[in-house]
């Protein structure tokens, strides 16, 4: 590996890589989907994973057997995220995914910056909770974007407040939509959980605590 292309960043997405809040998503769209009658499983909430808040009512509502206009649209999905909200209230350090802490206190002794990149909108709150608010050098997430994965806007945001070209990032996802993201901006990336079956990442780990950062590093 010649410097120019040396990771000196890492981004790591929120829900799925650093903290397992996906549970909660699944458990207050359900609620919501209840109340409205619309079928929702967890095979439809897979396909919510790094997706935005409005397009993952667009997905559950593929399956509604009536039309909604934009204003009920808009009440749903802020009832969905008063439910999420309520949730996420009671996630501590404990939920934290295995390996997480211990690949931020490798990167740290080893000078690689490290950001978050998720889509959440509840980003400032889920790292508050997990008592990880001063844990990243720079925090790009759903507030500052226009576009959510599988566009690459949030990474390259990330990339930028970390000063650094996205050549020498990587990115840490556990979504499909992720790993398009991160590739769509020239970064490489390391999946794990859903996507460490993704055939496109650069690397793959069932988990942080698996994956051997060591040598992904170079
Ligand atoms: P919110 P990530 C994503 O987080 C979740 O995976 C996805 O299921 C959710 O819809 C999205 O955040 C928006 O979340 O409603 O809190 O703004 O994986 O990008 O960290
Ligand atoms: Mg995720």
């Amino acid at each position: 590996m010649t410097m120019n292309n040396q990771i000196l960043g890492v981004i790591f997405d929120l829900d799925g890589v650093i903290v397992s809040t996906d549970n909660c998503h699944y458990l207050a769209w359900k609620r919501m989907a209840d109340e409205e009658g619309i079928e929702f499983d967890r095979t439809v909430n897979e396909r919510l994973r790094g997706v935005s808040r409005m397009e993952s009512l667009a997905i559950i509502l593929e399956r509604a057997t009536k039309a909604y206009t934009e204003d009920e649209k808009q009440e749903m999905a802020a009832r969905k995220n008063a439910y999420y909200v309520e949730l996420i209230g009671s996630l501590t350090a404990d939920d934290i995914l295995p390996g997480a802490m211990n690949v931020l206190t490798l990167l740290k002794e080893k000078g690689v910056k490290v950001a978050i990149g998720s889509s959440s909108r509840n980003t400032p709150i889920i790292l508050k909770q997990i008592g990880l608010s001063d844990a990243f050098d720079a925090v790009a997430d759903g507030n500052a974007i226009k576009n959510s994965k599988p566009d690459p806007e949030v990474f390259l945001l990330a990339a930028k407040l970390l000063n650094l070209s996205p050549a020498n990032c990587l990115v840490v996802e556990d979504a499909d939509a992720g790993i398009e993201a991160a590739l769509a901006g020239g970064m490489r990336c390391l999946g794990v959980g859903s996507a460490s079956q993704n055939p496109s990442a650069t690397f793959t780990a069932a988990d942080l605590a698996k994956a051997d950062m060591q040598s992904i590093l170079g």
